[in-house]
Parts: structure tokens; C-alpha cells; sequence
């Protein structure tokens, strides 16, 4: 059982090691979280920990090191089934990160699935994760790509989707935008998509991390999403599909722990979720992700969710200060989650994000994987300020001074 503890952010910035360091002097602001979060001290220990106390193959040795490193590798799997609300952690694949859970769809379920002719619809606002793997698929198979626009305000035309739902096998879909923001409605999105027989697979890579995120309860076909956003290393990913479809699919990689009995020219297949878990795995990083969602659960993701919406509103309302800004993304918080891009006429957003770093202050700029929308969007880049429970909203006050300092710099 879970402790639950109050989001007091003072509190929050003292589990986390490298809030302490000072940037040019300058204590520093980091509000790069949608690239890769930062980690509480928790998280490092338990790896620590591992390495330390018990390392050792997991699933393998009979020994007590091993058996140790296969419980509490598994146990992370539950932890990580709860935190989702999966039917069984039998569902969750791990996987380096949500790239690779979403080419093991194309690669597994794709290759049989989907045939010349079918259609694959996406969202002009998808990362280029969601994006490649069912351009390849397409180009393999010989099926179209459709895509579900955006309108000015940064949100999907809905409007659209039932007409380009029309002979899909699969959409494929962003919960939250890394680069507007935008949180999709998924549930409703995947009630209309299977309606028309589509099924759904859903990138939560920036959905998962910041808001409650209940897989039966949206209804979705497949979820994906990666540790180090949320807390966690690098290294370790999930996939979630519905068991049925997991064991409807053949194995994505071959090798060790896939298999249930191999012979010189065949093999059969391990159970689920191992099926789909080639070679030694990513221990460490499995324990760590477990002790992450321990972490996010204590405070509840609906009070995640809370502490990022206040910050985005105000950092909403704060950037109008800002002249000549052009912020993108929806205006209203309820469905801007906690990343905010934005440009400046006459100032390249790799020059202010260099800028504002003199200032202690860490943000991307750059097409953040998404060069389509960066199309749509008419821009070649923008900056992007991306927040999470251990931002405060003096931050976002630093951030403007020092955007406003950079425009000087410039004009
Ligand atoms: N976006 C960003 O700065 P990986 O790299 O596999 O952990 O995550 C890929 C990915 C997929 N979908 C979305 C919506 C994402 O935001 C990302 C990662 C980072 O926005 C790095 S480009």
C-alpha cells in the first residue's frame, strides 16, 4: 500500500539531487521535463541498490542473487500494471522506450494485420515515433497513410474523423503533444474508431508522466510510453495491448527468454509478457521505473495533473507580457498540458534557448521530432518550456525575464 503524501513542491525539489546544482552560477530552472524528467533520489538508490546488493540475471539462475533480481524486476511489472490500471501485468511489455513499444506494433501486429490497400490514420501532430514506424509498414505492405488535421488553435478537427475513419485498420495517435501541448480525447477518439472496426494504438509517452492514465477505462487497443520521462531511467519502456491481442501476436525480437522450446530449425514461445522480451533485460532500469510510479503515486497523477495545469496557465497568461510572441498550442489549460512552444520574430529559438541558459535555464528548441507539424505550423522551429511537479511558478517568472533580456539582445 502506497503512502500518499501533499505535492509541496519545496518538498518535492529535495528528492531530487540535481536541483541542487547551480547553472553559470545560477541556481538551475529546468523545464525540459517532455524531453527526459529529472530523477528523484529514490529512483537512484533502488538502482544503486541493485547493482550493489543483488545483481544478477533475473528468470535464469536458481540461485538467491537471482531469484532476488526476477522478484523484484516482476514486482516492478505489477507496480507499473497498477499505475496504468492493466488488466494483468502480463500486458505490459518492456521495452527500451515508446519508440521501440511502437515498432514492435508495426513490426508484429503490423506485418500480419495490416494489407495493400488498408489505411494507417495518424494526426498531423504526431511525433516522428508515431509517425516512421507506419510510414515503413505502409511502404512494406503496400497500405495508405491518412492524417486527421489540426486547426489553428492546435487542436485535431474532430469533425473530420468519422469520414477519414472509412476502411482503417489501425489509428494511431498522440495522447498529449510534446510540441503544442494539446491532450487529446482519447476516449471518445477510440469509442468513433472502433465503431468504424479501427483499432487504436495510443502514444502516451507524454500522457503518462502527467496525468491519471486508466487503459481500460479509455478503451485504447495499445498504450506506449518510457521511463525516464516520468521519473525513471533511460533504457525501459512499456507496451500495453490487451491480451488478446498480445497473444494473437508472434514475437517481436528472437533469442533468449522469448522461447518456451527450441530445436535446431524451430521454436515455440515463451508465455506472456515474456514473449515479447528478447535477451537479458533492463533490470536496473525495470526496478528503477518501479520505484518511479511508487514515486508519482504517493502524491496521485490527478494532483500531477492539478500543480502542471496551474503552471501552464499562468505561464500562458505570464508570456503576453512577452512582445511580438507567438505562443502555440490551445489557450485554454483543460486541454494544454505542460509544454509550451512558442517563437519570436527576428530571434532563432536555438539563439534564445542558448541565451536564456547563460540564465540557468534549461529549454529545447528545435522541431522537437516533429517535423510535419513544424510544416503545418510554418515555422523551421520553436522553444519549448516543458514543466513538471518540481517546477515552481517563480520559474516561469525567470524564464520571461530572461526571454524578454534575450529580445533586447537582439533588437
Ligand atoms: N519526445 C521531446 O523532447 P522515446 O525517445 O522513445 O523515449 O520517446 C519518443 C517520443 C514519442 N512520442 C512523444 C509524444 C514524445 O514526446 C517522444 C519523445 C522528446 O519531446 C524527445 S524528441
Amino acid at each position: 500500500m502506497i503512502q500518499t503524501r501533499p505535492l509541496d513542491v519545496e518538498a518535492v525539489r529535495a528528492d531530487f539531487p540535481i536541483l541542487a546544482r547551480k547553472i553559470k552560477d545560477k541556481p538551475l530552472i529546468y523545464l525540459d521535463s517532455a524531453a527526459t524528467s529529472q530523477k528523484p533520489a529514490v529512483v537512484i538508490d533502488v538502482m544503486d541498490d541493485y547493482y550493489r546488493r543483488y545483481n544478477a540475471n533475473p528468470h535464469r539462475g536458481v540461485y538467491l542473487l537471482s531469484e532476488e533480481a526476477t522478484v523484484a524486476y516482476e514486482s516492478a511489472r505489477q507496480r507499473v500494471a497498477a499505475f496504468i490500471n492493466a488488466g494483468s501485468p502480463k500486458e505490459i511489455i518492456f521495452t527500451r522506450n515508446t519508440t521501440e513499444a511502437i515498432n514492435l506494433v508495426r513490426y508484429s501486429w503490423g506485418r500480419v494485420n495490416v494489407r495493400q490497400g488498408d489505411r494507417i490514420l495518424l494526426t498531423e501532430m504526431e511525433h516522428h515515433s508515431n509517425l516512421v514506424p507506419w510510414q515503413l509498414l505502409a511502404q512494406e505492405v503496400g497500405a495508405r497513410l491518412e492524417f486527421l488535421c489540426i486547426d489553428d488553435r492546435g487542436l485535431l478537427q474532430l469533425g473530420q474523423l468519422e469520414a477519414k475513419l472509412e476502411g482503417v485498420r489501425l489509428l494511431a495517435i498522440t495522447h498529449q503533444s510534446n510540441t503544442l501541448g494539446t491532450i487529446n480525447p482519447i476516449k471518445a477518439i477510440t469509442e468513433k474508431a472502433h465503431r468504424a472496426g479501427a483499432l487504436v494504438l495510443v502514444d502516451g509517452a507524454q500522457a503518462v508522466p502527467h496525468m491519471p492514465v486508466d487503459v481500460r477505462d479509455l478503451g485504447v487497443d495499445f498504450y506506449a510510453f518510457s521511463g525516464h520521462k516520468m521519473c525513471g531511467p533511460t533504457g525501459i519502456g512499456v507496451l500495453w495491448a490487451r491480451r488478446s491481442l498480445l497473444e494473437a501476436m508472434p514475437p517481436f525480437l528472437g533469442g533468449g527468454d522469448m522461447i518456451r522450446r527450441v530445436k535446431l530449425t524451430e521454436a515455440t514461445w515463451n508465455e506472456l509478457p515474456w514473449k515479447f522480451e528478447a535477451g537479458t533485460p533492463s533490470v536496473a532500469e525495470g526496478i528503477g521505473l518501479g520505484a518511479a510510479v511508487d514515486y508519482l503515486g504517493q502524491f496521485g497523477m490527478d494532483k500531477v495533473r492539478a500543480h502542471e495545469r496551474t503552471l501552464v496557465d499562468y505561464a500562458l497568461e505570464k508570456f503576453q507580457e512577452i512582445p511580438d510572441i507567438t505562443v502555440y498550442g490551445p489557450g485554454d489549460p483543460e486541454i494544454h498540458g505542460g509544454a509550451v512552444s512558442f517563437t519570436l520574430p527576428n530571434v532563432h529559438p536555438h539563439d534564445l534557448a542558448t541565451l536564456v541558459d547563460r540564465e540557468g535555464i534549461a529549454v529545447r528548441a528545435g522541431h522537437h521530432c516533429t517535423q510535419p507539424l513544424m510544416d503545418r505550423l510554418g515555422v523551421a522551429a520553436t522553444t519549448r518550456a516543458s514543466f513538471y511537479i518540481y517546477n515552481r511558478q517563480d520559474e516561469v517568472d525567470h524564464l520571461v525575464d530572461a526571454i524578454q533580456k534575450a529580445q533586447k539582445v537582439f533588437s
